[in-house]
């Protein structure tokens, strides 16, 4: 029985309303029945309304109605954000969460939501809570896993994972703190690990500041763990907007960083030393020392030593620019000038990125150095006006004697972080470290060994840039021009493409300039497989053995009378992703009117050039998304009389993993099709093998029982442990094959009957090994023979490996039972041992 008499008021006010209060139960009926009758007559909007009003006044009916209520919250939000109404949308969802804080589903639709507008901390914070709420949710799950990625960077795992690194940091804070360093910040904590070394070697005062919401909670949970809550402050704030005495109270000895990224400056390092030196660090020491040193800052690292070298690779080349002049039959020699959003650009533009990434030991295809490594820049962070003068200082222009022949693609940067005078880190290719290089494409030219390479060196925004400008040959100086693709006439090197040099030179000759300056971008996946000339051969051959068929049917049907359309086009329809050129492809075949879904203006202007350059009638191609006004509509056929002959869809992320939603739009496009009509692809056939691999156990996770740094730091950091590891390179991955390749699943895009979602798969291993993971990838077959592989050497894609939670000891001869499922689009494998084997079980 409650005890009323303890809180007499509130219980005779809540007993007095229920039993005296007639009219506001007459409101709550009236309301709940209305909110049914507008839920029945879909106007979601009132029905949200009652809903609120009925559960605010009657909260025991929350049980009853949740369901209800859940479904219109879910349809009314739809509509809001359709309509762009989105300050009502979420104002919708701080409703429904008031009413029900603990309900999941709300939590994980409100992240959808979130993410899909941008707001991907918030959004993983909803998928967090609605995991913790109910673990075995698979929405939830799969949303969380999606966004981990970006909330918790792999890096992480690897920093954590690397002992040396780790060990080297805590030395030096170590030093530092027992040589008078007392009072400490670490800017850009992550985990809390520098500031807690920090505090471990003794120092009195330590504070850390953190600019990611879900890190700071994170280093806030690991400091209260070890037990240092009380004794270091972490902020949840960019160091840039920290002052004293209002975020700390005193100017400190020692800042402590690690806010490097491959391009050693990309983190924003300057920026926030020169702040700290100014505004948080008590005054560098005077060199030499004057009597009394004892209230001065310092920082560690102290410095870092920026090395570049020349390189060749194929895998950078194919992904940075055009290296073919046809695709699937068709020239592309007039798409005009294609670009990367990479590229060495003289005049920084907030679109391009000055530098992509790659761990160049792992690159596939391996590379070639073109020149040996120089010194490419030095700093000292102990030097504010060093760091200052930085962005204002002259180009700096390095020459570099060319070593080896072949072909400049890019330039890779790497550092030395000094931590002080006696310990550096290195990002090296060569050095046993695990991280990745800044990657520079450049101007292609064929380099030969008597060359000098002319690099500048400049460092606009306090971003490090690299360009080649120009090579010394037999006492001539051959400029490269920095818009990569566009010609340079005298220009030796050999030319891939000779039509597109033409067509260019002819574009330059017309009066209208504007047309030569204008380029479309594309993106860096999107130019390798405009580069995958089996990719579209494929497809061609595919639409070559179907076109026919269906003409065939047709004028069967114009003859016997059937027919009432007096045209005998034939639909095709692209729905990929992205710039795709299988429209114009399918509309070459001739007697095919193909629409595309491409949406960026830019790239339909290509695709339109393409039509024409290649004699294809413009009436055959057509931009479907001009059709339709939302998304929705996006399968819809052109008009009632026709049905669709074929509908490519894009199956398989660029990450390797397949597309969300996948088979909801593959049972949308069957109902679109005429008879014999195909989806490409018709099927897709996921492939996989058993491997033994630290490499990615180490991306995946904290591992080893050992504490890191004498920290408890693992539990926490890996509650972001995402088991399916994306972007991986399977050519090059360090690991011990297990298994010969097995088929792990199959997805019948033309049968729904045909698919399941759990499937048992028994493989033999071939070696004695611990089972880590399980690369994947697909065999994405356009009809029963022609099938493109998304591990093909040539592939726009990469592959994507399943880690097991627990590794799997295996005898060769052993039969490993796999358990994949797969819900909605995400795969998910456990591995066991088969007791009492027998191939005859397969
Ligand atoms: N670097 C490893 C990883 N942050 C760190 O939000 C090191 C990578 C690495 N917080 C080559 C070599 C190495 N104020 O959580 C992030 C970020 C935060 C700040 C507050 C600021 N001004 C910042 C700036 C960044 O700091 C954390 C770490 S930065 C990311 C890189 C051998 N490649």
């Amino acid at each position: 029985m409650p005890n009323t008499s303890a809180r007499p008021k509130h219980g005779r006010r809540t007993r007095r309303r229920r039993r005296e209060d007639p009219a506001r139960n007459e409101l709550v009926s009236s309301s709940l029945e209305s909110a049914q009758q507008c839920l029945f007559n879909q106007d979601y909007g009132t029905a949200f309304v009652h809903y609120l009003l009925v559960l605010n006044l009657a909260p025991m009916f929350k049980d009853f109605a949740r369901e209800s209520f859940r479904f219109t919250l879910n349809k009314w939000t739809e509509e809001l954000d359709s309509v762009g109404r989105i300050q009502d949308l979420f104002d919708c969802y701080e409703q429904a969460l008031e009413l029900f804080p603990a309900d999941e589903v709300i939590l994980n639709s409100m992240g959808e939501h979130l993410f899909r507008m941008g707001f991907r901390d918030e959004a993983a914070g909803h998928f967090h809570k609605a995991l913790k709420l109910r673990p075995d949710y698979p929405e939830a799950r799969e949303n969380f896993y999606r966004v981990a990625n970006w909330l918790v960077e792999r890096w992480h795992f690897l920093m954590l994972n690397d002992h040396g690194r780790n060990r080297k940091y805590q030395q030096a804070i170590q030093k530092a703190v027992q040589s008078g360093c007392n009072t400490v910040l670490d800017i850009g904590t992550g985990t809390g690990i520098l500031g807690m070394c920090a505090k471990k070697a003794g120092a009195a005062d330590v504070y850390a500041c953190e600019l990611s919401k879900t890190m700071y909670e994170l280093a806030c949970e690991v400091v209260n763990a070890n037990g240092m809550d009380g004794s270091i402050k972490i902020l949840h704030m960019k160091s840039l907007e920290m002052e004293v005495p209002k975020d700390i109270p005193h100017r400190v000895s020692l800042v402590v960083t690690e806010t490097v990224d491959a391009g050693l400056f990309g983190e924003g390092i300057i920026e926030s030393l020169v702040h700290a030196w100014h505004h948080l660090l008590l005054p560098p020491q005077q060199v030499p020392l004057p009597p009394s040193s004892s209230a001065t800052g310092r920082v560690i690292p102290a410095g870092a030593t920026v090395f570049g070298m020349a390189l060749e690779s194929i895998e950078i080349r194919r992904h940075h620019r055009i290296c073919v002049s046809e695709v699937g039959n068709l020239s592309i020699a007039a798409a005009g000038e294609l670009r990367s959003p990479v590229s060495c650009s003289p005049e920084p533009d907030d679109s391009m990125e000055p530098y992509t990434t790659e761990r160049l030991s792992r690159v596939p295809g391996g590379y070639k150095a073109l020149t040996e490594p120089f010194t490419a820049l030095s700093i000292d962070f102990n030097n504010v006006q060093e760091l200052e003068g930085l962005s204002s200082r002259e180009v700096q222009q390095i020459r570099m004697p060319v070593t080896q022949e072949g072909e400049l693609d890019a330039l890779a940067v790497w550092f030395q972080l000094h931590l002080d005078e006696e310990s550096s880190l290195s990002t090296g290719p060569q050095e046993d470290t695990c991280w990745e290089q800044a990657i520079y494409p450049v101007h292609s030219f064929v380099l030969k060994p008597q060359d000098e390479l002319i690099v500048e060196v400049s460092c606009i925004d306090a971003f490090l840039r690299l360009c080649s400008v120009a090579v010394l040959r037999d006492g001539h100086e051959i400029h490269l021009d920095n818009r990569p693709d566009a010609q340079n006439p005298g220009n030796p090197v050999s030319n891939p493409n000779p039509e597109a040099e033409l067509c260019s030179a002819l574009a330059s000759l017309q009066t209208d300039q504007t047309q030569t300056k204008d380029f479309c971008m594309l993106e860096c996946s999107e130019m390798a497989l405009l580069n995958n000339q089996d990719y579209h051969q494929s497809f061609s051959g595919a639409l070559a053995k179907l076109i026919p068929q269906l003409r065939a049917k047709c004028q069967d049907k114009e003859r016997s009378g059937d027919s009432t359309d007096a045209s005998d086009l034939l639909y095709v329809l692209d729905v990929s992703e992205g710039f795709s050129l299988l429209s114009l492809i399918a509309a070459s075949h001739g007697h095919v009117k193909a629409y595309s879904s491409m949406e960026k203006k830019k790239q339909q202007e290509v695709l339109k050039r393409l039509a024409r350059s290649n004699n294809v009638p413009e009436q055959h191609l057509e931009f479907w998304l001009n059709h339709t006004e939302d998304e929705h509509g996006m399968l819809k056929r052109p008009s009632r009389e026709k049905l669709w002959s074929a509908i490519m869809l894009d199956c398989v992320e660029t990450c390797g993993l397949i597309r969300q939603k996948l088979m909801e739009k593959a049972s949308l496009a069957r109902c679109l099709l005429e008879d014999g009509g195909s989806i490409f692809p018709a099927k897709i056939v996921v492939h996989g093998i058993l491997v033994e691999s630290d490499t990615l156990l180490l991306e995946s996770a904290v591992q080893g029982q050992e504490a890191t740094l004498g920290f408890n730091i693992a539990p926490f950091i890996n509650q972001f442990t995402v088991p399916v590891h994306v972007f991986l390179d399977f050519s090059t991955l360090e690991c011990k094959r297990l298994s010969e390749f097995v088929e792990l699943f199959v997805l019948d895009l033309m049968d729904s009957t045909a698919n399941y979602t759990d499937r048992e798969v028994k493989v033999q291993a071939t070696s004695a090994g611990r089972i880590t993971a399980i690369p994947f990838w697909y065999h994405i077959y356009l009809d029963q023979e022609i099938s493109v592989s998304t591990l093909s050497q040539n592939s726009h894609w990469k592959q994507a490996a399943v880690v097991l939670q627990q590794p799997v000891e295996v005898q060769a001869g052993d039969w490993v039972r796999l358990a994949v499922k797969l819900h909605k689009s995400a795969m998910s494998i456990t591995a066991h041992i088969e007791k009492s084997p027998g191939p005859m079980e397969q």
